[in-house]
Parts: C-alpha cells; structure tokens; sequence
C-alpha cells in the first residue's frame, strides 16, 4: 500500500560575484563594476502530473538544480541556475531524511500541484560595487557564491481513500472491503479495534479507486472517540459513500436513517457526499426472500438500493463500477467548479545569524554568510577587513562572546587578531 523511496537533492551553487573595475579612456581610475553571481536554482517538487507511482526514483536517486552563473564586469549579473522541477503522484507525504531518524515532515502533498521547495539554491555573490564606502572607493572584495542545499528526503506514496463504507457494527462493512479489493480487514472484529484504517484498492474496468472502511459510527463515536488522527483524514477526503445495510435487519430503512443522522453529527460535509445504498446478505434465505419488500420500502424514501453478498460476491462487481461512475462524476464536477488553492509549502529560512564559540583561545565565528566574505577578503588591508565584517555583524557577536583587542579570531579558513 505504501511505497517508499530516498533521494538526494542538491539545489545549485550561487555564482561568485566578482571583482573588476570600469576601465575608459580619459578615467585611469575607473569605479568598481564587478557583476553579482545568480542565485542558483531550487529543487521543487510537485505534485500531479499523471505520476502515479514513485518507481522512476529507483533507478534515479540523486537530483541537482542548475548552478547560478557568476557576474561579469560593467556591472552585468550572473543568470540564475533554473529550477529543477521533481513531479511526484498526489498523495505523497514528503520528509527529511535524519540520522537519527524520527524524519521530520516537510509536506504532505495531498492535492494536484501543490508543490514544496526541498534544497534550495545558493545566493549568488556580490560583486565589488556593494562594497564601497567613503573610505574604500575601490573595493577589491566580492562575495563568492553559497553552496545549495544538500539533503536527504524520503518520499512516500500515500493512498488516500476515495470511498468509504459506512452502516452499523456487523453490516459486512469488513466482508465487503475483503471481497472488493485485496486488502485484509478483521472480519467481525469489535467497532473500535480498528485504529489504523484499512485499505484496499478496488479494480473495476481498467480503472481503480481506494476503498475504506468507516467503522462503527454509533453511540458517541461522532465524537471521534476511538477514531485515529489518520482515520479522520481519509474519511473526511473520501468522496463518495457506500452505506451498507444488514439485508437480514428488522428495521432496514430505519438503519440507514439512524446511520445518517449519526454521520451529520460526526461530520455534516461527510453526511453531504453521494451515498450508493447497498443491502448485505442477500445470500441468507430469509433475507433472498424479501427483496421485492425491501425495494419497496426503499422506494418510499426515494433510494434504489444495490443488492450484494459480501460473502459470496454477488453483485459486487456492479456496485463498484456505480462506485466508479459516481466517483468520475463527482471529480469532474470538482474540476468544472471550485478549485482547490494551490497550496505551495516553504520551509523555514536558515538561520544567517553569526554565532560564536571557543576552541581554546581562538574565538570561532561561526556563519556561512561571514565565512564565504572572509573567504574573500583581502586580508592584507586591515582596515578594509574591520570595516567589513562590522558592516555584517561580526564585531557585535564578538563583542557579546567577550572579545579584547589581541584575542585570536577565527572565521572559515581565515585567522586575524581581533583590534
Ligand atoms: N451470510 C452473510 N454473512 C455476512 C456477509 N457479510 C458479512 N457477513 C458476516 O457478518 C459478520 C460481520 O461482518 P463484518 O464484515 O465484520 O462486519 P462490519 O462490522 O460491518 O465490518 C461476520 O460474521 C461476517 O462473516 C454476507 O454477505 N452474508
Ligand atoms: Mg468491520
């Protein structure tokens, strides 16, 4: 039921920015002019796009989004690295891949074309011209470009149902599951044991559709009492209902009236979905012999019923290519009327704050944004140096972890003395 794969995604490396001077004729000392790197491009996934399984990613395991170009002179910026596009089937859950595992969640891709941005690219560098300042008008710094993320994912293929049984305990709601599909519920167990829902895939034609079943929905159960959290969300997405009825019951009618009202208090959108009527059982004598009663009595709340024996199949297959029928109609007039907002996740930004920690006497700066200005620093102009990283932070942190002028500083691969 459950299919499950592990990628790798890299976005793509910013471009450097870089360092160049205008050079004219008539000026000898031309201004900066050194282009910005682009950003590079993101790793997205989507979902939709007719994908129905996850098969393509194992062949395929590593991803990696174009790199952003680096900037040239007369102030010309790099082009950003594209975005590499991940399509994936509806329904996929989407989660980081941790050592220790507990994978925190990224998306849960319920809906088509929600999409979510799993390793995003590198900012690209800037050139020498955002280094100027009144004391420094040709700045020889540029910022090189930030490596993409890189990370591990797991994505998940997560059936969601499409139809759900209802009736009371004992109706045959497990039976039916069982014959219709190859799923393998508790027959006949009590209402509440089933936490995890079941479900079963049904065939019909060439087509296919998830089937659930809705335990037990009576005495206070529409208080969600004994339901999971993962129950819940299947049954409040299914799109149609097959409520089934005891054939060999007293009071049929009455049965699926008390159901009804049962299922408008636990859920009035649920109690609102096409509902396809099915007496059970028509295999015990007793109940063969009523049929023609049955129908009549169904005939005066306005419901045709299907008649199927969950225990030797017949009539099955009829009612669920009506299931089938209902579900296409019920989907197309999803499509023709509201649309689903488009749902796009954005993860939580890294933190660019600059921390601080010893290593013996060496106070070490810790900062990807500090380390790759460092990088490229010249670091043979002091004055330039202090400037610069005041500009980005860094002596305030310092600061704040007890730094004296003479202490040994150390950011990257780069070391000075704090003064
Ligand atoms: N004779 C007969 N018994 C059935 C049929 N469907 C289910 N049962 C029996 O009814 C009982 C309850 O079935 P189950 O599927 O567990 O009902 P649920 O509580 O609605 O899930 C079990 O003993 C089944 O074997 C049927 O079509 N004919
Ligand atoms: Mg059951």
């Amino acid at each position: 039921m459950f299919d499950k794969v592990e990628i790798r995604v890299r976005g793509g490396d910013g471009g450097d920015g870089i360092i160049s001077f205008r050079r004219e004729k008539f000026t000898p000392f031309g201004g900066p002019d050194g282009g910005d790197g682009g950003g590079g491009g993101g790793v997205v996934i989507v979902a939709g796009g007719g994908i129905t399984s996850l098969r393509q990613f194992r062949q395929k395991r590593f991803y990696r989004a174009e790199d952003g170009k680096d900037g040239k002179g007369k102030k010309k910026h790099g082009r950003k690295g594209e975005d590499l596009i991940i399509t994936v089937p509806t329904g996929t859950v989407v989660s980081y891949k941790t050592q220790v595992g507990g994978n925190p969640l990224i998306a849960d891709l319920e809906e088509a074309e929600q999409q979510v941005v799993v390793a995003k690219g590198g900012k690209g560098g800037l050139g020498n011209t955002h280094f100027v300042s009144s004391t420094n008008q040709a700045p020889r710094i540029a910022q090189k470009g930030e490596t993409g993320e890189d990370t591990s994912i797991i994505l998940e293929l997560r059936l969601i149902a499409d139809v759900g049984i209802i009736g009371y305990p004992n109706v045959g709601k497990s039976t039916l599951l069982a014959a219709a599909s190859a799923a393998k519920p508790k027959i006949a167990s009590y209402p509440f044991t089933t936490r995890e829902p079941v479900l079963g895939v049904v065939e019909t034609g060439q087509r296919s559709f998830v089937l659930v079943e809705i335990p037990g929905l009576i005495g206070g159960a529409h208080l969600g009492r004994g339901l999971g959290h993962d129950f819940l969300r299947h049954i409040i997405r299914t799109k149609i209902i097959i409520h089934l009825v005891d054939g060999s019951s007293p009071s049929l009618v009455e049965d699926m009236v008390q159901v009804n009202s049962e299922l408008s208090l636990f859920d009035s959108v649920l109690a609102q979905k096409p509902q396809l009527v099915a007496i059970n059982k028509i295999d015990l004598p007793q109940v063969r012999a009523q049929l023609a009663g049955i129908e009549d009595a169904f005939a005066r709340v306005a419901t045709i019923p299907f008649f199927v024996s969950a225990a030797n199949g017949e009539g099955i297959p009829e009612l669920m290519a009506a299931a089938m029928k209902v579900l296409d109609e019920v989907k197309a007039k999803a499509e023709f009327g509201v649309q689903v907002p488009k749902k796009v996740f954005r993860p939580q930004p890294r933190s660019i704050i600059p921390t601080v920690h010893k290593e013996g006497d060496i106070f070490v700066v810790e900062a990807p944004e500090l380390e790759r200005i460092v990088g490229s620093i010249d670091i043979t102009n002091p004055g330039v140096l202090g400037k610069q990283l005041r500009r980005l932070g860094l002596s305030k942190v310092l600061h704040k972890a007890g730094v004296k002028p003479g202490d040994k500083v150390r950011c990257g691969n780069l070391e000075w003395e704090w003064r």
